[in-house]
């Protein structure tokens, strides 16, 4: 019997579709999961879409028996425990040479722990984040490896077909060495939680202050996803918008869903990340907050009788409001990006990392397969082609240009929204960040001040050399 190019274990949503999509591109592969019933489940499936060349092992041996030497592995399961699990079930039946990839949302440092640990007995580790959710694993996802060249000279062959394909090629590259597949992969999440929350923002407005209905906001974000905002999430927003209630009552689904957002932890880990590179945020710790604080929602109903908040604006202008809310996204869009990306610069050029990461290829690989697939990524792209190293994508003269076009809108939308009590705080997150980024001089002085009065702490001056230190109290 021939053997299989690739294994695959764990056969939950992600496993299981992209076990079918490497089948579906020609590569035999092998499967095995903890409890068979998903095994027959993948291997029906692998009948039922197209006679696959996918091959189901009940027993894990069989399924290490039956793959081509060195052996290439990814693996699918739960991140944390289970991959410890899985690991010290496969090593003793690897030898050196073979490959294991995981491809969860790994948290780096384990990646990293376990690289160490099974490259003692000659196996080589990656660990490759994979983004676009179920659709994206059978279609084609957004790959993020990271670890040796030698294993990825050895995935490559198989994942340039698997991943997703734009213009200028699959949207997989190999990250860098160590867990930065699984930090980059980390940081796309951070970044979603950042749009997402914008795009929730922008919403609320036109909804609150703008009256629009769930037919309008459906066209509204139909006709942004054709201009510059065009981008997954922008475009299953319009279909959200769309839906009829499925369980029977009038109206919208999107009108009946809890407002309480659920999250696994890699938004979590970007902004703890982003603290300990001293790399500002706000955007995506914006979008945390709102998670936690949507959490609260028995405490929040309780507290709503206690508070009146102002009269929402009237005789806002539509069309006007329509406008500049777009333009509002944008720019925050922008400023989002723009943190993630310095996390990634941050945490690439740590000396403890010392990863080399290209950014400009990096956001190549994301403008399809995964969730913040979005037109502008080519424009980011080209951005850190005409400097690598940009220190902020916000100064890059064409997104420096949108900005500033962009500023009366934005200013607009945020006033408009602290007027009438709504929370904005990704889209006013992102404004002080720009704010605090293009103005020479801030409040900074008075802090240092402060800190040398009560702890001398010293302070410099901008008039002369030197460390200063000031007897505050005469
Ligand atoms: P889950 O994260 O829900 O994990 C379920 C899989 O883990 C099953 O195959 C299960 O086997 C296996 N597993 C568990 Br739980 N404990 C195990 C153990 N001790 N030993 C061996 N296997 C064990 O699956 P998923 O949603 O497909 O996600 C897989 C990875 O991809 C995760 O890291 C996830 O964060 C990441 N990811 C998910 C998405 C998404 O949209 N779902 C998107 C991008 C990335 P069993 O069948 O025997 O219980």
């Amino acid at each position: 019997m021939s053997q299989s190019k690739v294994g695959l274990v764990g056969l939950a949503v992600m496993g299981q579709n992209l076990a079918l999509n490497i089948a579906e591109k020609g590569f035999p592969i092998s499967v095995w999961n903890r409890s068979p019933g998903k095994v027959d489940t993948t291997v029906e499936r692998a009948k039922n879409e197209g006679n696959l060349p996918l091959t189901g092992y009940h027993e894990l041996e069989d399924f290490i028996g039956s793959l081509e030497r060195p052996r290439r592995i990814i693996m699918l399961v739960k991140a944390g425990k289970p991959v410890d699990a899985t690991i010290d079930r496969l090593v003793p039946l690897l030898e050196p040479g073979d490959l294991i990839v995981d491809g969860g949302n790994e948290w780096y440092p384990n990646t990293e722990r376990r690289a160490k640990a099974v490259g003692e007995k000659g196996i080589m580790y990656m660990g490759m984040g994979v983004s676009g959710g179920e659709e994206g694993a059978r279609n084609g996802p957004s790959m993020m490896p990271g670890g040796p060249i030698e294993a990825w000279q050895m995935l490559q062959p198989i994942v340039a077909h698997v991943a997703a394909q734009v213009d200028d090629g699959p949207c997989v590259v190999h990250i860098g060495p160590g867990g930065s597949g699984n930090y980059v992969k980390m940081v796309h999440n951070g970044i979603e939680y950042g749009d997402m929350q914008l795009i929730a923002e922008a919403y609320d407005i036109l909804k609150t202050v703008g009256g629009l209905t769930n037919e309008e906001l459906h066209q509204v974000f139909d006709t942004w996803n054709k201009g510059e905002l065009e981008s997954f999430l922008v475009e299953i927003t319009a279909q959200i918008f769309a839906k009829k209630d499925d369980e029977g009552q009038d109206g919208h689904l999107v009108d009946y869903i809890l407002d309480k957002t659920g999250m696994k932890g890699t938004g979590r880990w970007t902004v703890m990340e982003a603290a300990d590179n001293s790399v500002a945020a706000p955007t995506m710790a914006a979008a945390l907050d709102a998670r936690f604080l949507s959490g609260l929602k028995e405490e929040r109903v309780a507290a709503a009788p206690h508070f009146k908040g102002p009269d929402v604006v009237t005789g806002v202008d539509k069309a006007q409001l329509i406008d500049d809310v777009r333009q509002a996204l944008y720019a925050s869009k922008i400023c989002s990006y723009a943190q993630g990306m310095n996390l990634i610069r941050a945490a690439s050029n740590d000396p403890e990392h010392n990863w080399g990461l290209d950014l400009g290829s990096i956001a190549r690989i994301w403008k399809g397969g995964c969730i913040i697939r979005a037109a502008f990524l080519d424009r980011i792209k080209q951005a850190y082609d005409r400097d690598a190293n940009l220190p902020n994508l916000m100064i890059d003269g064409e997104f420096a240009k949108e900005l500033n076009e962009r500023q009366p809108a934005w200013r607009r939308v945020v006033g408009l929204a602290v007027a009438s009590g709504i929370a904005v705080p990704g889209f006013s997150g992102s404004l002080a960040y720009f704010d605090q980024y293009r103005r020479a001089r801030l409040p900074a002085n008075l802090v240092q001040a402060q800190r040398d009065f009560f702890g001398r702490h010293t302070f410099k001056r901008t008039d002369k050399e030197g460390t200063f230190s000031a007897m505050w109290e005469e």
